[in-house]
């Protein structure tokens, strides 16, 4: 299979570096990370150390398989425009966030997989990705339901030892990892701790209450996520990634925009003004984001 992962980032090089252990792989994303790649080839250092070569570009091959995609939510409309030019047989979205399925759909031919992924990882260096955590891939159509695409393509990740689950209840999966990322992310980037850090003292509390809240907005949208199960997901994976830093955190410690608005901006957008704590994250966030430019509109 041909799989062209668009957002070589951390997550991206990650999964493209084992999806090409079984499969050709174009890396699409910026330099020098991609030229690096396209010279020397990718380390995968870590749980599973591995060399390989996959193709890395810029810009999207003319044509593909799956087209794999894990930019950050908001470059997912940039995304979809530069994948028109590619010929697709599919396409999955294994990003953060809600939304972006449907922003790849409104641009593209071919069918749109959701997807999540919990693996942990990190881009140490141009040509070089830390795996700093095993985690899953589940996926499926994204309005849920069984699909033989999916099957099609869990069938391939799990054959380069990606670990994948096909789900047919995608829409809850989403809003499950919603909550998970709303509980993390925020409060791991604002505290600068490891998603470990959640697991005892004044942390949990927080972070249960931003999942709490998600799950409620969850069922608002008609989706059967009860609060108990949104606050055991976050403390799960607050457990098993404890020594991870989150993907949040490593943007603000490069100084990078977040994630924000499509994490607990998304929960407080739908919240309606009853979600103060994802208010609250996402208000201090932005103003992180705004900086002095915040000092000088005010
Ligand atoms: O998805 C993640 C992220 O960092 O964005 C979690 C699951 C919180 C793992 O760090």
């Amino acid at each position: 299979m041909h799989i062209a992962v668009v957002g070589a980032g951390s997550l991206g090089t990650l999964l493209g570096g084992l999806l090409a252990r079984e499969h050709d792989v174009t890396l699409v994303g910026r330099e020098p990370h991609v030229g690096t790649v396209e010279r020397e080839g990718l380390d995968v250092v870590g749980a599973e150390s591995v060399h390989v070569d996959p193709a890395a570009d810029t810009d999207p091959p003319d044509s593909a398989d799956l087209a794999l995609v894990a930019v950050k939510s908001y470059d997912t409309a940039d995304a979809a425009a530069a994948l028109t030019d590619c010929s697709l047989d599919a396409c999955l979205s294994v990003q953060n966030g809600m939304g972006n399925e449907s922003t790849l759909a409104a641009e593209l031919d071919c069918p749109v997989l959701a997807g999540t992924c919990t693996y942990g990882a990190r881009l140490a260096d141009p040509g070089r990705v830390e795996f700093t955590g095993r985690g899953e891939v589940v996926l499926g159509a994204r309005e849920g339901g069984p699909s033989t695409l999916a099957d099609d393509v869990g069938a391939a990740f799990d054959a380069a030892g990606v670990e994948t689950t096909v789900a047919t209840d995608m829409p809850t999966r989403l809003w499950e990892k919603l909550a998970v990322n709303a509980a993390i992310n925020a409060t791991t980037a604002l505290a600068r701790v490891e998603n470990g850090a959640l697991t005892a003292g004044p942390g949990r509390e927080l972070a249960a209450d931003a999942a709490r809240e998600t799950a409620r907005v969850a069922r608002e949208q008609g989706v059967n996520l009860s609060n108990e199960r949104a606050i055991s997901l976050a403390r799960r994976v607050s457990r098993d990634t404890a020594a991870n830093r989150s993907s949040m955190l490593q943007d603000v410690e490069a100084g990078r925009r977040t994630e924000i608005d499509a994490i607990n901006g998304y929960v407080v957008e739908h919240g309606e003004g009853t979600v103060p704590v994802n208010e609250t994250l996402t208000r201090l966030l932005r103003l992180w984001e705004a900086g002095d430019e915040g000092d000088e509109q005010s």
